[in-house]
């Protein structure tokens, strides 16, 4: 009995400064329903899918920030999703700013959750790379400033079942790092889901932003195939209040072939068969850590954190 399911990416096109979420939602329940007509059993939403992408501005009041958080998921605004969610049986992953009072301190993270398709919370997961800066740097067209206005994530690279398999996640700049999905693969994941919010223009030197779309699918196709995974990436794309961001929402099998990949910038789904059982002739081969990886020569990989050259 092959464990296929038919997997979405729901791609969203810009979300302005002025749309609700309550806006943002209907948009997504549109997209849910497309998935099932198209007979999606799991929907991948993008990163901060229930607002524009914040931390392209300098935004010094505390109140104006906390408000692109939740402090609830859902809320009274997102239930929607969830109760479309559940009756139409489909599960989804989709990406948010928590806002979090643990033992009595305030945390604001990038964070994504996994909702089976009875409506349940399986999991959840907050960005642990954050890129751009913590301060704003003078003569950029829009900033970056997620190192500003997240916490790194404190829960490290977990993995679930569900979906008949074992599913992980991450967020954005999360896919660019080889360990991200090397942890979840080290922990059997089948499927990884990704939201990202990617920029054109994130070092302002063109010959490097020139290449954004070629970076975004390589890191993907080499994190599916070097860990045997599916990887299932959806993107909030499009020119967002000046900005544009890229689209090329995927799945990836564990081959590393792109099966399915969105053609617009705009509010798009893409979906396509995934057998998880596909990475098991690579496990069993190529990749079978257990055979093959060597942790005893790889210390470096956890000890140091930047680069130390050889002495001259
Ligand atoms: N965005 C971008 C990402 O990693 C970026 C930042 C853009 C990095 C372009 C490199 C090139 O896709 C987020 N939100 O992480």
């Amino acid at each position: 009995m092959s464990r296929t399911i038919n997997i979405a990416c729901a791609q969203m096109g810009p979300i302005a400064k002025a749309d609700t979420r309550t806006q943002v939602v209907k948009r997504q329940i549109a997209l849910l329903r497309e998935a099932k007509a198209r007979g999606a059993e799991f929907v991948v939403f993008p990163e901060l899918a229930f607002t524009t992408f914040f931390p392209r501005w300098l935004i010094d009041d505390q109140q104006e920030l906390d408000a692109y958080f939740e402090t609830e998921m859902p809320s009274l605004e997102t239930l929607p999703l969830f109760e479309e969610a559940k009756k139409l049986g489909i599960g989804f992953y989709i990406g948010y700013a928590e806002l979090a009072v643990e033992h009595g301190v305030t945390h604001h993270f990038n964070t994504a959750i996994i909702v089976d398709a009875s409506g349940s919370v399986v999991g959840k997961y907050r960005k642990i790379h954050l890129p751009g800066h913590a301060e704003p740097v003078p003569g950029r067209t829009a900033q970056h400033l997620e190192k500003r206005y997240f916490e790194p994530g404190d829960l490290g690279f977990p993995v679930w079942r569900t979906l008949d398999g074992i599913v992980g996640m991450c967020i954005c700049n999360d896919r660019r790092w080889p360990e991200t999905y090397r942890v979840m693969a080290l922990q059997g994941a089948e499927l990884i889901c990704i939201g990202y919010n990617t920029p054109d223009n994130h070092t302002g030197v063109f010959d490097f932003d020139q290449l954004t779309g070629f970076h975004h699918q390589l890191s993907l196709q080499a994190g599916a195939y070097q860990n045997a995974t599916w990887v299932a990436a959806a993107a909030k794309a499009g020119c967002e209040e000046g900005t544009n961001m890229i689209g090329l929402s995927m799945i990836v099998a564990p081959s590393g072939q792109i099966i399915a990949m969105a053609s617009t910038t705009g509010d798009e789904l893409v979906n396509a068969k995934c057998d998880l059982d596909m990475g098991t002739l690579y496990k069993r081969t190529i990749f079978d850590f257990a055979r093959h990886r060597e942790p005893s020569q790889y210390g470096l990989i956890v000890e140091r954190k930047g680069v130390i050259e050889p002495a001259r």
